[in-house]
């Protein structure tokens, strides 16, 4: 059993239990979990974050199981993060990714973990950020990032990556329409998956078009599109090569390390306003006059509009 302030000593040494621990104090909330991400914070800052993102069962984890060993290969230290939808529909992927990336378990060199969402979809990135720096931290030179579903989910860890991959497949219809809101602005990388299907180069080709209508969106640097198939293991010396590539890219241009910041404080912004709304949010439920207002509210007697801004500007005494 470790001690409490042995954590970040241990995650260092490379104890892969010890950084469960930590990432778990951080979704829970405990002082000790960002104690100890203070004391590990100065050793951050190679690991390279990387996000995959594409509608269910498009074959993420298969892709990430082949990457982990693509990188292996090169003595690459890997972790995953695989974001776990707590909706009933998608629950069971949990135990999808385990079993296919279950060959690397064992591997000292590779971590694999679930990072479960609770309640609202920022509080994703709130314990994410967390899991991100322990593993920067314990030296994981690549980090992957996995979130299920198009759309606001794969949004919001964009904040916290370097480089997105979105993962496409044949057939894709209308889910490739609704690329076009959130998701193609934040893909670094298209990946067409199942490439032993037929119809694959009719998502190319439309995946190719929506590039193109972007044009002049991208800095110069409009995503590939690469075809992968997952299962076979082809395509993926392909991905490695673009994520090294785009690496190399973004380190020195200045453009890239601006957006980077953006995004760092971007993801600041958003810690602020959950502290202070949970700060706010105690101090109000202790006054009288709060509970008036919601009475008020219960009985129709002013609209909420009306009674947000009065309890924001009467009872919120900034000093
Ligand atoms: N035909 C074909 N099937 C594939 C390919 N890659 C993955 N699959 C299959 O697609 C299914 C889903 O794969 P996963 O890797 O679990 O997909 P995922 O995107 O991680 O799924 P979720 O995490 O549930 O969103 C599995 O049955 C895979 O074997 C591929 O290249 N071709
Ligand atoms: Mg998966």
């Amino acid at each position: 059993v470790l001690k409490k302030m042995d954590y970040a000593e241990e995650a260092l040494n490379g104890n892969k239990l010890a950084a469960g621990r930590i990432i778990k104090m951080v979704e829970d909330n405990e002082a000790t979990g960002f104690e100890t991400i203070k004391h590990l914070y100065p050793y951050t800052g190679n690991a390279f974050v990387i996000g995959i993102t594409g509608p269910p069962g498009a074959g993420k984890s298969t892709l990430i199981d082949c990457l982990i060993a693509a990188f292996r290969k090169n003595q690459k230290k890997v972790a995953v993060l695989a974001i776990d939808p707590s909706s009933p529909i998608t629950g069971g992927a949990l135990l999808g990714d385990r079993i296919r990336m279950k060959r690397h378990y064992l591997d000292p060199g590779v971590f694999i973990r679930s990072i479960a969402t609770r309640g609202a979809l920022g509080g994703v990135s709130w314990s994410t950020k967390g899991a991100l720096i322990v593993l920067d931290a314990m030296k994981y030179d690549v980090i992957f990032i996995e979130t299920a579903g198009v759309g606001q989910l794969g949004a919001d860890i964009s904040l916290l990556v370097q480089m997105t991959l979105v993962l496409c497949i044949p057939g894709m219809g209308d889910a490739l329409q609704a690329l076009k809101a959130g998701t193609l602005e934040i893909a670094d990388l298209f990946i067409v998956n199942k490439a032993d299907r037929p119809d694959t180069d009719e998502v190319v080709n439309h995946l190719e078009n929506m590039i193109n209508l972007r044009e002049g969106g991208w800095h110069g640097h409009p995503p590939r599109i690469i075809k992968t198939t997952a299962v076979e293991n082809k395509g993926i010396d392909d991905v490695v090569s673009e994520i090294d590539r785009y690496r190399y890219y973004i380190k020195d241009n200045d453009h890239s390390m601006e957006s980077m910041f953006e995004r760092e404080y971007r993801f600041f912004r958003f810690l602020i306003k959950e502290l202070a709304a949970d700060k706010i949010w105690r101090h109000l439920e202790g006054l009288k006059e709060f509970k008036m207002s919601i009475d008020k509210l219960k009985k129709r007697q002013e609209d909420p509009y009306s009674i947000a801004h009065k309890i924001i500007n009467e009872l919120i005494k900034m000093p």
